[in-house]
């Protein structure tokens, strides 16, 4: 199969019409893919997001053509989707204040041009959820744009368009989660066209490399928050003397490893309120635990 494009954590394969996106086990910390994966992390991150796909189809239709008609070796970590003209934005939303969002209002009161009421602190809750677009940055960091630019990239229509469903998967999605135990501070959304022109929701959605997952326990307006999945990672890197943060990050000791896999089973098992079964092509003889 073609790779089509490599990400830090995904790859991209072309298959005939057809791509197959293929999740790996690869963690990253401020922004740096540390040399050890967390196994089974791809696998949990694609049955999640297959599982929001079939949750949010009435809202919008998807790129999914399969999640088991894939190569065997990715079984369970790869999608089989639909090649798409991806619209060249990210289609953010934002439920709480945490990352560039907060930095933005911090500097400015608003994010992507959206003005924010005085007196909100890191990780407090949003009045309402807010849309806001960033572009693709090819290098570096992404950098948001308001709606107006936005209408001028992809046209009026489209931009209130994408605006509406993502803030309509985003409170679908946060609302479902947060009842179960998962407070979904932001998620970026990706949509394609087809040729007719119709709008796809594609990518990942609603997993933790595309959102901030935070325990609904835990939330506390005023400070960092802690991340269900990897702050245990988080946690032992800060403690790391002589790590700037910089690449290449540090290989992870194997309980860091262990405690930050529990915890990405964990955020499937509340949003799902399913067991975290290994899917795989040996699934009854691979070890789970
Ligand atoms: C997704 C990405 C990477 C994973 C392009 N259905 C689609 N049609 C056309 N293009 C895409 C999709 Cl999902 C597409 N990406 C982002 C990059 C690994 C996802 F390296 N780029």
């Amino acid at each position: 199969m073609r790779l089509v494009h490599s990400g830090k954590i995904r790859d991209l394969y072309a298959d005939g019409q057809d791509l197959i996106l293929v999740a790996s086990d690869k963690v990253s910390v401020y922004d740096v893919v540390l040399p050890t994966p967390i196994p089974d992390k791809g696998k949990i991150l694609t049955q999640l997001s297959l599982w929001w796909f079939g949750r949010l189809a009435d809202i919008v239709p998807n790129h999914v053509i399969s999640g088991t008609d894939v190569p065997a070796e990715w079984a369970g970590r790869a999608v089989r989707c639909r090649r798409l003209e991806m619209i060249p934005v990210e289609c953010i939303a934002r439920g709480y204040l945490a990352g560039l969002g907060l930095d933005s209002y911090r500097a400015s009161g608003s994010v992507s041009g959206v003005p924010l009421p005085p007196g909100l602190a890191e990780g407090s809750r949003l009045p309402e959820p807010v849309f806001t677009p960033s572009t693709k940055a090819t290098t570096g960091h992404d950098e948001f744009m308001t709606f107006d630019d936005m209408a001028a990239e992809v046209g009026a229509e489209m931009a209130a368009e994408l605006r509406r469903i993502t803030l309509e998967v985003y409170q679908r999605g946060a609302d479902l989660a947060a009842a179960r135990g998962v407070l979904i501070a932001d998620t970026k959304l990706e949509f394609g066209q087809t040729p007719d022109g119709s709008l796809v929701l594609a990518d990942e959605v609603l997993t933790s490399d595309s959102s901030r997952f935070w325990a609904a326990e835990d939330w506390q307006p005023g400070r960092p928050q802690r991340y269900l999945d990897k702050q245990f990672v988080r946690d032992w890197s800060s403690t790391i003397t002589g790590w700037d943060r910089r690449p290449p990050g540090p290989p992870i000791p194997e309980h860091v490893v262990s405690a930050t896999r529990a915890r990405y089973i964990e955020a499937f098992e509340r949003i799902t309120q399913d067991r975290w079964q290994e899917v795989g092509p040996c699934s009854s003889t691979t070890q789970t635990s």
